[in-house]
């Protein structure tokens, strides 16, 4: 069994791992979304990153206990739990490349997350929102359709011409990425419209996550959480205009 700790009420970087241990069919536990009496709960989380359990001390969810191993860092989750159900490559070098896009789509997400956050962590949206006009102005003109780009040209330079990032079946590089994209359609829905018009090859293999029956039942389930202007992916239509903003 995988204990996930994560924060209770966003789906935040903690869905790029939940994500994959749905595909898999992976059987783990959200800890921080169960009641306390079971063990859940903020004080579950907290004891970890107040290294009260005897496990190394993570900085920041998300995390995971797995058999006792704790792993952090959202790509290295991924990667950890991908291994154990089929969602990781085999062939070492594409294992090794798997892992580099997940780490570069944590990058997305970072740049993403500081489209409403340039300034700081610590001080609210409405306190650095001149900032955060001049960052999302260049996230959407420069930075969404350059990631976009880089994508498309793996799926298209991919050898095996499986239409998925990195060898032959579908990895965590390719849920990453469909969250991705998922997060951008909710929070800068105009430009990626725009954007993801140069990425066919992306747009398609978004699409063929997004029919995987064991995708469908979980986005369907209260085990996933909806976006909100909490989390990674905010929508904030000043950040967003229709014209593209330039
Ligand atoms: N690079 C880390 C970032 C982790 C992170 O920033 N987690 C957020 C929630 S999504 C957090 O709780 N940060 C607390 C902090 O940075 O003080 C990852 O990809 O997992």
């Amino acid at each position: 069994m995988i204990d996930l700790y994560y924060w209770p009420d966003i789906p935040g970087r903690g869905e790029y791992v939940r994500l994959v241990l749905e595909a898999g069919g992976l059987k783990y536990r959200d800890v921080v979304r169960l009641p306390e009496a079971e063990g859940g709960g903020m004080p579950a989380m907290v004891a970890f990153l107040e290294g009260r359990k005897g496990y190394p001390i993570p900085f920041a969810p998300p995390f995971i206990v797995d058999d006792g191993i704790l792993v952090s860092q959202t790509a290295l989750c991924c990667a950890h739990v991908a291994a154990q159900c089929g969602l990781a490559p085999e062939a070492e070098a594409d294992r090794a490349f798997a892992l580099s896009v997940a780490v570069t789509t944590a990058d997305f997400a970072a740049e993403a997350h500081d489209t409403h956050h340039p300034i700081s962590v610590s001080l609210y949206y409405e306190d650095q929102k001149p900032e955060a006009m001049r960052r999302a102005e260049d996230f959407r003109n420069n930075r969404i359709p350059k990631f976009l780009a880089w994508y498309e040209n793996l799926i298209e330079n991919n050898p095996t011409d499986s239409g998925w990032l990195v060898g032959d079946r579908m990895t965590y590089a390719d849920l990453g990425l469909f969250h991705t994209c998922r997060g951008l359609a909710y929070a800068f829905p105009n430009a990626m419209g725009e954007a993801s018009q140069a990425a066919p090859k992306v747009q398609e293999l978004c699409r063929t996550i997004a029919k995987l029956p064991k995708v469908i039942a979980y986005q369907g389930s209260d085990r996933a959480l909806r976006f909100s202007t909490d989390g990674l992916f905010r929508r904030y239509p000043e950040l967003d205009p229709a014209s593209g903003g330039q």
